[in-house]
């Protein structure tokens, strides 16, 4: 069983994936709004993968025998000034995800809690894959400066991205 310290930041973090899912449907609204329904299909797809983050962790505190708290969740941002300011906000906040997944890692560790640390490591690759997915997107939305038809043809293709439920 993980010791109360692990357990209370795996709670922790049960938040901040739920607060992830809030903030990208923020960002899926902006896009809704604007009728790039390309870039907002991106962003649902977020954050129902946020939302199967939260629950990740929920069901692993459960089986370990811990008890699930749920923390209380800001407002999240809801004005944005362009597309690249919101990949640029979305990006910043993968990389206060992945620390955040880290520092859970070296909490583990120095418990000698290697089962967590173990589960937390399917965390580790994801957060490094959307990461670099948030930074393609970053460096595309910089190189088109606004263009209206590079922004078309970026909304075609996060069209493409399907949600693709987790395996139980
Ligand atoms: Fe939960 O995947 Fe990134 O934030």
């Amino acid at each position: 069983m993980a010791s109360k310290k692990v357990l209370q930041a795996l709670n922790s973090q049960i938040q901040k994936e739920f607060f992830s899912e809030y903030l990208y449907i923020s960002m899926e609204a902006y896009f809704s709004e604007h009728d790039l329904d390309g870039f907002s299909n991106f962003f649902n797809v977020q954050a129902k993968e946020e939302r199967d983050h939260a629950y990740k962790f929920f069901n692993y505190v459960n089986k370990s025998e811990g008890k699930v708290i749920l923390e209380a969740l800001d407002q999240p941002r809801v004005d944005f000034s362009s597309p690249l300011e919101v990949f640029e906000l979305a990006l910043d906040h993968e990389k206060y995800i992945t620390k955040s997944i880290h520092e859970l890692l070296d909490l583990a560790l120095e418990d000698k809690d290697y089962t967590t640390a173990s589960f937390l490591n399917w965390f580790v690759d994801e957060q490094s894959e959307e990461e670099e997915s948030m930074s393609k997107i970053v460096k595309k939305l910089r190189l088109l400066n606004e263009n209206p038809a590079g922004l078309f043809m970026l909304d075609q293709e996060l069209a493409q991205r399907a949600y693709i439920p987790p395996v139980v």
